[in-house]
């Protein structure tokens, strides 16, 4: 049932009043509208990778959906669950998505929101469409990457389903039963067509997202179940009056706080901007700020942008920080806090904070790498506004706080000073710059970073093999010894002291923290290699956690890879396949060796493969998978490493459980 785009754009007409060809339907609005083919020829375009982290952009899209419909109201219930085979199925209790029929094609209007893609649009003035993600383009991508897609509709007392096979209408909407509420589920499985790498949702990433969400929105209740082990499901249920307020208290953990009462704001800013038709028109931008400091050094700022976190911040986060800096220096300088030669930065009124902002725009601009940065100047003057006199205000109201906090931000100043000094007269003899390493590693010939690859293998075996079996022109290897590096017994700070680490450091020659040059790279593909055992995930853990917290330029370039050893290898005669997952391993054996007498080899570690067998499965270009760390990756990395290294068993215990599948030599 193929609709031409003239049907479509009437469809879009009716379902919306506009018609997407006549002159006042400008660039606010929807643009463009177009069948799904353009989807499926370029996924990555649409949910940024056919990964893991696409995979996962569907359940968000979705979810997005009926976070809209909340804060527009009418929802307040949202159930996210994985179902047997990877199936996703959301849920919301919202006013179902309108289903009336289409005067001449006779059409339910919900269809056109699946099978018309609104490709560059955005969306009616002055509304927050949450598009969610970082990509934004809703349900109809979905539904093009996905095997089937089932929507029912609650409404008018009865129940509605219709079904939809990668992207394409394939019935009608039938109607099937009562019902005596409202509300719409959404149910789809990825397609294997389109996602080579993997079709196994994680529901560690689904559960965080929406604590996340439960946190950003406190109407809301939004419950994760996992149901694909019917021995073993696992449900949770998230909601938070307290909001962002609560994310501060969750966050700051058991750590001791400065400031008893969370200091906080929820205003709303105006700013004006040219509408389509080019009149001067006032938009409100909704603010929300927590904060409230503890007697750590670290500084954890989250910051969203229409419940989309914004990990590389921009003018939100900056006003924020400006605001912050100003009103503590004044604080201090007007109540003669300050020694002379003291004086208060940036940095010094960051250690120890734990701070959410969460803005709400009509019209936000993503910039950046993974286009995480807010880019709209306008929200730094509103926020920092708002967040200036909020903690004026608290700071003149509750003198005893105001005092321990400018204490901790001087003690953070004096600390970054003598810091400083200790530094400048043992930079000559930085290791970094010695040549007393004994380092390992076996460079290759090119010198041109942009061909050059470096392996970071574990284990001396592994690194050995690798080397035999490497293509030395551009291929450098350097053996990382495992038990040395084992996260659980090694801070990070002490990793800087271990040689293998500092060769590392040289090798990649961009220096780390504030000298950080990205320019000086020697190779632009840096890979971890390591085995698929919870050691192995642990020095992964840690080798991402050190990038992230030294050398982030890396991971923001896209400099960062992990490698995919091969899992099994499964053999019959001369027919041989290395297998990467449980999942393809189990469809091998139904197909192509189907009724032979293969044999199946299981691989524990890189140590196992001999260099040939290495450099056929990991490291060949031509049949390697790598897969390209991005931010979020590294975050993750990060919060889990903090886990392990913290002070709590529980959350360890449940970690080292919930990866029982690398536990075959457990050693904890
Ligand atoms: C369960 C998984 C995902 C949704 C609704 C409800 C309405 C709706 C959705 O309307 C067209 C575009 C914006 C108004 C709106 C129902 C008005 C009246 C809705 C969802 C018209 C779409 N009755 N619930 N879309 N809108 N939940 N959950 O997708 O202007 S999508």
């Amino acid at each position: 049932m193929e609709k031409d785009i003239d049907s479509i754009k009437n469809e879009i007409e009716e379902l919306t009043g506009d018609n997407p060809d006549s002159e006042g339907y400008g660039a606010d609005k929807i643009k463009i509208l177009k069948g799904l083919e353009p989807v499926r020829e370029r996924p990555g375009m649409y949910i940024g990778s056919t990964g893991v982290t696409g995979l996962h952009h569907l359940v968000w899209e979705i979810v997005d959906n009926s976070v809209d419909e909340a804060l527009a109201g009418y929802a307040s219930h949202i159930v996210v669950e994985i179902l047997p085979d990877n199936v996703i199925r959301v849920t919301d209790n919202g006013r179902g998505m309108p289903i009336d029929l289409h005067p001449e094609t006779k059409r339910p209007a919900m269809e056109a929101i699946f099978t018309v893609l609104h490709a560059g649009g955005k969306f009616g003035d002055g509304a927050y469409k949450v598009s969610g993600g970082l990509h934004g383009v809703g349900a109809s991508v979905v539904n093009a990457l996905s095997e089937w897609l089932e929507v029912t509709v609650l409404r008018n007392g009865k129940q509605y389903t219709e079904r939809f096979e990668r992207g394409k209408v394939v019935g009608d909407l039938v109607e099937h039963d009562t019902s005596d509420h409202t509300g719409t589920i959404v149910t789809f499985k990825p397609d294997y067509e389109m996602f080579h790498e993997t079709l196994v949702f994680d529901y560690e990433i689904i559960r965080k997202r929406m604590q996340e969400t439960a946190f950003l929105n406190s109407i809301l209740t939004i419950t994760v179940n996992d149901n694909r082990n019917p021995e073993n499901p696992v449900s949770n249920t998230y909601h938070y009056d307290g909001g962002v307020k609560e994310y501060v208290t969750f966050l700051t953990g058991n750590k001791t706080v400065l400031n008893k009462d969370i200091i906080y704001n929820h205003s709303i800013g105006t700013y004006k901007e040219l509408n389509s038709e080019g009149q001067e028109v006032k938009r409100d931008v909704i603010i929300e700020v927590a904060m409230q400091y503890n007697d750590s050094y670290n500084s954890t700022i989250y910051s969203f942008v229409n419940n989309v976190n914004t990990h590389e911040g921009g003018h939100h986060e900056e006003g924020f920080k400006m605001a912050l800096a100003r009103v503590l220096k004044k604080y201090a300088e007007d109540n003669k806090m300050l020694k002379k030669d003291e004086e208060l930065t940036r940095e010094d009124t960051l250690e120890g904070l734990v701070a959410i902002i969460s803005i709400k725009h009509p019209n936000p601009e993503f910039e950046g790498q993974t286009k995480a940065k807010l880019g709209n100047p306008e929200v730094r003057a509103l926020v920092s506004k708002a967040w200036g006199e909020t903690l004026e205000r608290f700071l003149a109201e509750n003198p005893k706080d105001a005092q321990t906090i400018i204490e901790k931000c001087l003690l953070s100043s004096r600390a970054r000073i003598a810091a400083r000094k200790a530094r400048e007269a043992t930079r000559r003899k930085s290791p970094l710059d010695s040549l007393m390493l004994n380092s390992k590693l076996a460079d290759c010939r090119c010198k041109d970073p942009s061909k050059s690859e470096m392996y970071l293998v574990e284990g001396d075996s592994a690194g050995g093999s690798a080397k035999s079996g490497r293509n030395s022109n551009y291929q450098a290897i350097l053996p990382l010894r495992g038990k040395v590096l084992n996260v659980q017994k090694v801070q990070l700070t002490r990793a800087l002291e271990n040689n293998e680490i500092l060769s590392m450091i040289q090798a990649i020659g961009t220096g780390i923290g504030e000298e950080f040059d990205i320019t000086k790279a020697r190779y632009q593909k840096i890979v971890i290699m390591t085995d698929a055992d919870v050691d192995g995930e642990h020095i992964c853990i840690l080798l991402l956690t050190f990038f992230y917290r030294f050398m982030r330029g890396l991971i923001e370039a896209g400099y960062i890879y992990v490698a995919k050893p091969p899992l099994y290898r499964i053999q019959y005669a001369k027919q041989l396949d290395y297998v990467y997952s449980d999942e393809h391993l189990e469809e091998l054996k139904k197909t192509k060796y189907a009724g032979k007498k293969y044999d199946v080899q299981r691989y524990k570690g890189l140590g196992e493969m001999d260099p040939q067998q290495l450099w056929e499965t990991t490291m060949d270009p031509k049949y390697r998978t790598l897969v390209k760390v991005h931010l979020d990756d590294a975050i993750i990395a990060d919060q889990t490493f903090e886990m392990l290294m913290g002070e709590e068993v529980e959350p360890r215990k449940e970690y080292i459980q919930a990866n029982a599948h690398f536990a075959d030599n457990l050693d904890i």
